[in-house]
């Protein structure tokens, strides 16, 4: 006798690891919902999970269309695409893969802080291209004992601080919440915490609550000396505000790893040398994706067996 097994819906392109580690106990249904309604309607009783990523959309209405629906399994931290109130609503969980992608998140965040300026992309194309011997690079700007201003002093938020104060950089932050405990600088806004810093990096969610949480007042309080690195999402950072403030001299600089409509950016970024641009890579090792992709998996086990789940999202937490 043939055992059926349990069916679930991943809705984007999730990591082949993911996607492995699925196929040996669901039976996946990859993208269903963008094809035929007709066979989805007929699919759709049958559904018990999705998989999605950080960047993946699970609205109300396709929730809607899943009525045996258990859980959203997302592969990332980041759920704002998710409508995990409308999951709520109707008794389904989401769970993330929080903590085991912070190390790398700032890694990277303390990349792009070094990129930009110390100009590395720059300087790699000055070698390649053979214009050492006609002459050295501009000078940079000096990172150690300097200003970092972090927004957002979550899981990594926290670790990008770390990682400041071993250059010997001073730390403050903005957060919904002050963290008293932290020993660190707090600013109630944004705009004021981007005054007193020389590196403004963004690590909040995304999502309606930090639509443009970083505007053209924003970028003009952290200055023609300041830079913006954003390893949040797209939507946090007013891109148009953001090129003006390039463009006109208001910023020294960006490193930028999302964008408002990945995976395209804008034009005017690519020609600009003081600005080092990432494809939304800050979490993409080998060692985190397997760590991301075994955190996935096993709450999508433990949530279509009806066990707890080892990382619901907030909303979800009793
Ligand atoms: P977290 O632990 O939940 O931290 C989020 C922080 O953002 C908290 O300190 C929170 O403040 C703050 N925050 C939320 N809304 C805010 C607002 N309106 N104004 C100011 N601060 C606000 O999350 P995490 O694990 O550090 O991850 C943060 C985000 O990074 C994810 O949600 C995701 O979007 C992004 N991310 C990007 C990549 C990438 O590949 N680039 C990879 C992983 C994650 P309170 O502490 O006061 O609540
Ligand atoms: C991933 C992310 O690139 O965790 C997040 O929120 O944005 C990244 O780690 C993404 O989730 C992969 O789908």
């Amino acid at each position: 006798m043939t055992v059926s097994k349990p069916e679930i819906l991943a809705v984007a392109n999730v990591h082949p690891l993911y996607l492995k580690a699925l196929k040996e106990v669901f039976q996946v249904h990859e993208r269903t919902h963008e094809g035929d309604p007709a066979v989805f309607a007929e699919l759709a009783p049958r559904i018990v999970g999705i998989a999605a990523g950080g960047e993946s959309t699970v609205s109300r209405s396709l929730l809607e269309q899943l009525p045996n629906l258990k859980l959203v399994s997302v592969f990332g931290v980041g759920y704002d695409g998710i409508d995990a109130k409308a999951a709520v609503e109707r008794g389904v969980m989401v769970t993330h893969t929080p903590g085991v992608l912070s190390d790398d998140v700032a890694d990277l965040a303390m990349g792009l802080v070094l990129a930009v300026s110390r100009q590395i992309v720059q300087a790699d194309q000055h070698v390649r291209r053979g214009r050492w011997p006609q002459g050295p690079m501009p000078l940079g700007r000096k990172v150690s004992g300097s200003r970092m201003g972090i927004v957002g002093l979550g899981r990594i938020g926290a670790a990008i601080a770390r990682r400041a104060l071993a250059f010997d950089m001073s730390v403050a932050y903005t957060a919904r919440t002050e963290k008293p405990g932290s020993g660190y600088q707090f600013y109630p806004t944004a705009e004021q915490l981007a005054a007193a810093v020389d590196f403004l990096v963004v690590i909040t969610p995304g999502g309606q609550g930090t639509r443009h949480l970083i505007n053209g007042a924003v970028l003009s309080a952290l200055g023609p000396k300041g830079y913006l690195i954003n390893v949040a999402r797209g939507s946090v950072v007013d891109e148009l505000a953001l090129i003006e403030a390039l463009q006109a001299g208001r910023i020294a600089g960006a490193g930028l790893d999302v964008f408002a409509a990945e995976p395209h950016v804008p034009e005017a970024l690519w020609g600009m040398p003081n600005v080092v641009l990432t494809p939304h890579m800050a979490s993409a090792t080998d060692q985190t994706r397997r760590d991301m992709a075994d955190l996935a998996f096993a709450n999508m086990q433990a949530g279509v067996a009806g066990r707890p789940l080892l990382t619901p999202v907030p909303e979800c937490q009793l």
